[in-house]
């Protein structure tokens, strides 16, 4: 019996090794107890980002999950953390101080419990902060950072600031170009194709929540009109094509083109009058319009008139800048007198035909600056002291420091417009590079840096030189 008992005990002894092995196997793979908290919270899902300031944004994300409670969030980049927030339970939103200005960022959310268990990271939200309060500054100095182009129409920077993408207007082709100047072709928009004059593939825009969802928007000409159109970029090449708008027309020239999207998280386009001047008085039309449109293609939320078009009266706008007020100023090649800056308005009509610069029609909104097209001084509201030598025929603006700079094609410069601070009124025009590096068109601020890029059009019909002679340069204000 003892020892029956004895021969038993080794089985029941090995049988309780087992057991208590297994059973810690399974304390250590399976969520632990209340009474030591070993199981990190559930990773965070992707902030988001509101009321971005030049040095502050608001960083909302939804709760986390965790096994007891989560006690806190991180808001990081790398090993930095830029905010924490804790409470019981933790709040799921921060406001952000001490941010640099004009400064790209791109933060994760890391959740926290009691215990110091660390969830993994959220994808990060991808935000820029707004221009320096810093007024002013001048271009100081100019140099190449790519070449080989041939017309080079739209460029945008990419949320991280590393690269920006440029599209080119008569090959279709989209580039990817780093600050560096590397320059690689991420692949071709689609269904493009030219009138022999000023259409093709024009503006590009990319999403501000691009690093959550890939997608980059293009204005081009089509078989039926202009259109835009959606595409996918995952940081080395173009896929996918959805058509968003479409029934903008064409024509040879006076095709519009620009994109950009607002701080509203809407996106703008210009449209011409696609040389019906008509058109850009009707409300129903698309053309010689400032349009706003949501991601999907829809007439943006409040827009004035319930349909796309967000202005009207615009002749052949080539520029959209967005300045540090949230404000939005264009540019616009005029007829035979005139091109213009103005700073548009929901609702507002900006003259044409009727009006060609300034004028006094009861309803029509006067630029905030004239620049003559063929010699001659301007006149008020304009400024502008010098005389031109030939049409400035503007095309991209970008407003740095409070102060607009505008490319010109058959002007050859780059014009410097200041703003008076956050009136509505623009200081005296100045010319920059007259000449030097023939037609420019296309500007864009360089993401955390005092510095714009400038791309020429010297290959175009107007320029006559060869094929890949255009370049990019960079220009440091300072
Ligand atoms: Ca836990
Ligand atoms: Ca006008």
């Amino acid at each position: 019996m003892h020892l029956g008992t004895a021969s038993r005990r080794p089985h029941a002894g090995l049988l309780l090794t087992a057991l208590s092995g297994l059973l810690l196997s399974l304390l250590s793979a399976a969520p632990p107890s209340r009474a030591a908290d070993a199981g990190p919270p559930a990773t965070p899902a992707t902030p988001t980002y509101t009321d971005v300031t030049a040095n502050s944004a608001v960083l909302s994300w939804g709760a986390s999950t965790d096994d007891e409670a989560v006690a806190a969030y991180d808001i990081r980049s790398g090993a930095t953390v830029y905010g924490t927030v804790t409470g019981t339970p933790a709040p799921t939103s921060i406001t952000l101080t001490g941010l640099a200005c004009d400064s790209p960022y791109s933060l994760n959310v890391v959740a926290r419990d009691a215990a110091g268990n660390v969830s993994g990271q959220s994808d990060p939200v991808t935000f820029t902060t707004r221009a320096c309060a810093t007024d002013g500054g001048v271009p100081t100095s100019i140099g190449t950072v790519s070449t080989g182009w041939t017309i080079p129409w739209g460029t945008e920077w990419m949320p991280d600031g590393a690269s920006a993408l440029l599209t080119e207007r008569d090959t279709f082709k989209v580039f990817r170009l780093t600050k560096e100047g590397t320059r690689t072709q991420v692949g071709s928009v689609p269904n493009v194709v030219t009138t022999g004059g000023e259409g093709g593939l024009l503006g590009v825009a990319v999403d501000p929540d691009w690093a959550a969802n890939h997608r980059v928007y293009f204005m081009h000409t089509a078989a039926e009109g202009n259109r835009i159109a959606r595409m996918t970029y995952d940081g080395s090449s173009l896929s996918g094509y959805t058509i968003l708008l479409q029934g903008i027309k064409k024509n040879r020239y006076h095709n519009g083109g620009r994109l950009a999207f607002g701080p509203d998280g809407y996106l703008y386009a210009s449209t011409g009058d696609a040389q019906s001047a008509a058109l850009a008085q009707d409300k129903n039309s698309l053309n010689g319009k400032i349009l706003r449109l949501t991601t999907d293609g829809a007439p943006a939320p409040g827009n004035p008139f319930g349909n796309h078009v967000y202005s009207l009266g615009h002749r052949n706008p080539q520029g959209l800048a967005f300045d540090r007020g949230g404000r939005l100023w264009e540019a616009e090649f005029g007829n035979s007198a005139y091109d213009e800056l103005n700073l548009v308005k929901p609702g507002a009509n900006y003259g044409w035909p009727t009006c060609e610069g300034t004028c006094s029609v009861t309803g029509m909104t006067n630029p905030k600056e004239i620049l003559v097209t063929s010699g001659g001084k301007s006149v008020s509201p304009g400024v502008l002291e010098e005389r031109v030598r030939d049409h400035p025929l503007v095309s991209q603006c970008i407003v740095v420091g409070n102060v607009v700079y505008m490319a010109a094609l058959r002007g050859e410069r780059l014009w410097r417009i200041p703003i008076d601070g956050d009136t509505e009124n623009v200081g005296a025009a100045s010319a920059y590079y007259v000449g030097t590096y023939g037609r420019l068109r296309t500007v864009s601020k360089v993401p955390g840096a005092d510095q714009l890029w400038l791309s020429t059009t010297n290959c175009d019909n107007n320029g006559g030189e060869p094929a890949g002679s255009d370049k990019v340069f960079r220009v440091t204000i300072g």
